[in-house]
């Protein structure tokens, strides 16, 4: 009796510690845990007793060993990889086929097709690589419980290049990376390679991306020396069994730096020798490497200008001194010039767009998706649908630089969306950006989009656990920037968070809501670049002295004891200009100007009344107000979800919400109190004004930035 009882605490004991055993994210959205149910575990079972891979490329074997290792967590049992199916039936079978089209279609070289044949399941591309992201495309279907049988499947991706952008540097450190230091361990390589560079090729390759730069834009010239070349090469064999290029950022004065040269004038030939040179090295050791991206003339980075030579100049001579080799030349134009008397969201315009035509055909340029940084809401760039002649990166920014580090939960699908969706009308209406960066408006060959990473050494990757929703969701759009930011939010939380439906519509709808809300208690009706100076945290909107004037807020807010906001209109900076008339008509008159882009274009009168019925301070006081209670329900809707999480990860993101809720409360005041003194009314009722005073909240943002 005694024995028995003993014996059960211990199975309670185990069940409790098995159930207890806290999940630390590492895993990311590729769990692969057992399925609870019994029904449909057995269903799926029914269909994946084997996995037939009569390949045997380092591709093919990564996708047939995925397939194994998720069909066998979710399963609970080993399913067999063999080489052929024989007549076996009940399996999934994966076949690259050169001609492989479906439902009459040709299929791209990375797009898949799963369909049923003799009671098999099967996974069918042209390339190895349309096996691997079919393969990680069943998985998803088991991971979100969707019917496997009779299931008929086909994706291409709209854009060629799908590139995580790392701000890493070679001393581990990352710029704006908030989730520990780099993952790039550069000290052991090439001998030693961090199994988590495997995890990290897996996960890149199941959200479909399929290149990666390694390095700060801002970059070091040390990558480009033989030693580095070599640690690159081994972190390159690491990526292509899951079809990833590496990609380097290059420093422009390398040739100086590293090569001795007196100069590094792009139309120097000793400088294209230089160059040309050190491809043809990257290429020996690196036969499939992806190419350069170059921030030159931006942010005191060097560049061809100090040669009095033009970006395209520049462009034109990596771009020969690849040569013969595969890869492209990624030229950045998030560039500015000092000049207090114009407007930032001008400059890059300015300089690139009279180039276009200029590049060679090797050059895309990389456009950032707004004008001025990153911030929480921008109008897209003017250079989208400007360059016809130029095939154009979109870059977006994972790392929430202006959105609240690791801290605020902002779920950038809609950001993301909101950009690719907006209408540049280049040629006529539907000229959305994404059509625009996918090639389809100007027919281009070459396609790209870039999201700067926020990943970093940290276990759980990013940080904040919901951050990796938005490394998943940038992947899914670059390859399918049709699917909605719902439809992915959905897909990440099943796999990641929780399969329970009722669950699943909480936080969905919470991610869903989460950056409308992030704006709103920061910069709402429009307002940016108004927070912490140079370590982009925190309010801090009375900012009027910084190292330049467009790094100060009073720049971008332009408030007076009239009103608030940038007129960009003809009688301001005109800004408005470098878009298409129809994009005019829609932001240029301040009456029907939508709400969240109005300051953006606009200087309004205080007492100006908007289209809700309150005056623009009423406005701005309630949308501050409202942002900030906001974040209360947040937190109310993620308690509700407790018991359908991994507790640790519940816990965590409960505390982070905590966090987030004080500093929107710090947000609200500081840009309340701060506005008030120029608007010089009251605050609303029934709102309550803040019980701190203006040189309270300021003391706090001169507390954050002591060193
Ligand atoms: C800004 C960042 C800066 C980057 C720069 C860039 O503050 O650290 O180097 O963008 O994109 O947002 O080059």
């Amino acid at each position: 009796m005694l024995h028995r009882n003993v014996f059960l605490l211990l199975l309670l004991v185990v069940a409790a510690t098995l159930r207890s055993r806290a999940d630390d994210g590492y895993r990311l959205w590729l769990k692969y845990d057992r399925i609870a149910d019994a029904a449909p575990r057995q269903q799926y079972q029914r269909a994946a007793q084997f996995i037939a891979n009569p390949g045997t490329t380092p591709v093919l074997r990564a996708a047939a060993g995925e397939l194994q290792r998720g069909l066998s967590g979710l399963l609970g049992q080993v399913v067999p990889v063999v080489a052929a199916a024989g007549s076996r039936t009940g399996g999934i079978v994966l076949r690259v086929d050169a001609k492989a089209s479906a439902n009459g279609q040709p299929l791209k070289p990375e797009g898949y097709h799963i369909f049923s044949e003799k009671q098999n399941l099967v996974i069918t591309g042209r390339t190895d690589a349309a096996v691997l992201y079919g393969a990680f495309a069943l998985l998803r279907q088991v991971q979100m419980r969707k019917a496997l049988v009779g299931l008929n499947l086909t994706s291409n991706p709209r854009i060629n290049f799908r590139l995580i952008n790392h701000w890493d540097n070679q001393n581990g450190t990352v710029e704006r990376g908030y989730a520990g230091s780099s993952i790039w361990q550069w000290y052991e390589m090439p001998e030693r390679l961090d199994p988590r560079y495997t995890d990290y090729a897996r996960a890149n390759a199941s959200i479909g991306i399929n290149g990666v730069v390694i390095n700060n834009v801002n970059a070091s010239a040390r990558y480009l020396t033989a030693e580095y070349i070599g640690k690159v090469a081994a972190l390159a064999g690491v990526m292509r069994p899951y079809g990833i290029r590496v990609y380097m950022s290059v420093f422009w004065a390398a040739p100086k730096v590293l090569g001795g040269l007196p100069t590094a004038d792009p139309l120097d030939p000793a400088v294209k020798q230089w160059w040309t040179a050190k491809s043809d090295e990257i290429y020996k050791a690196i036969p499939d490497f992806g190419g350069f991206l170059v921030k030159a003339n931006s942010e005191g980075e060097p560049g061809p200008q100090d040669y009095n030579r033009n970006h395209a100049d520049g462009a034109n001579m990596l771009a020969q001194a690849l040569g013969r080799h595969e890869g492209v030349v990624m030229w950045r134009a998030f560039v500015y010039k000092a000049n207090s008397n114009g407007d930032r969201f001008k400059e890059a315009f300015e300089e690139f767009q009279p180039l276009d035509g200029k590049f060679d055909p090797k050059v895309l340029v990389q456009v950032k998706n707004g004008p001025i940084d990153f911030q929480a809401r921008e109008p897209f760039h003017p250079l989208f649908g400007a360059m016809p002649k130029t095939p154009l990166v979109l870059e977006v920014q994972l790392t929430q630089e202006y959105l609240g580090f690791a801290t605020h939960l902002v779920y950038l699908g809609p950001l993301i969306k909101e950009c690719l969706e907006a209408d540049t009308y280049a040629k006529g209406a539907g000229s959305t950006v994404a059509k625009v960066v996918d090639g389809t408006v100007d027919q281009h060959t070459l396609s790209a989009i870039a999201g700067v990473a926020n990943i970093g050494s940290d276990r759980n990757w990013t940080g904040h656990p919901m951050g990796q929703a938005n490394w998943y969701a940038f992947g899914r759009l670059a390859w399918d920037h049709t699917l909605s930011s719902k439809t992915i939010a959905e897909e990440w939380t099943n796999m990641t968070l929780t399969t329970q439906p009722a669950a699943e519509r909480t936080i969905v709808d919470l991610m869903e809501k989460s950056r409308n809300i992030y704006v709103r208690y920061t910069t709402p009706l429009g307002l940016h670049h108004i927070m912490g100076e140079s370590i982009h945290y925190g309010p801090q909107p009375w900012l009027a002295k910084a190292g330049r004037p467009d790094w100060t807020a009073i720049y971008y807010h332009k408030g007076d004891s009239l009103g608030l906001g940038f007129n960009r209109t003809a009688t301001g900076s005109n800004a408005l200009a470098l878009y298409k008339p129809e994009v005019q008509k829609q932001w240029g008159n301040p009456q029907t100007c939508p709400l969240d882009y109005l300051l953006w274009f606009h200087h309004v009168g205080w007492k100006q009344p908007l289209s809700t019925g309150r005056t623009l301070w009423n406005e701005l006081c309630t949308r501050y107000y409202t942002g900030a209670d906001s974040v209360l329900w947040m937190q109310k809707q993620w308690a509700q979800v407790q018991p359908q999480v991994d507790p640790a990860i519940y816990t965590d993101v409960a505390a982070r919400l905590q966090t987030q809720r004080k500093e929107a409360l710090w947000w609200r005041d500081a840009c309340v109190l701060y506005f008030q003194t120029l608007s010089r009314q009251p605050i609303p009722a029934p709102l309550v004004p803040p019980t701190r005073t203006l040189a309270e909240v300021k003391s706090l943002v001169t507390i954050y930035q002591l060193k």
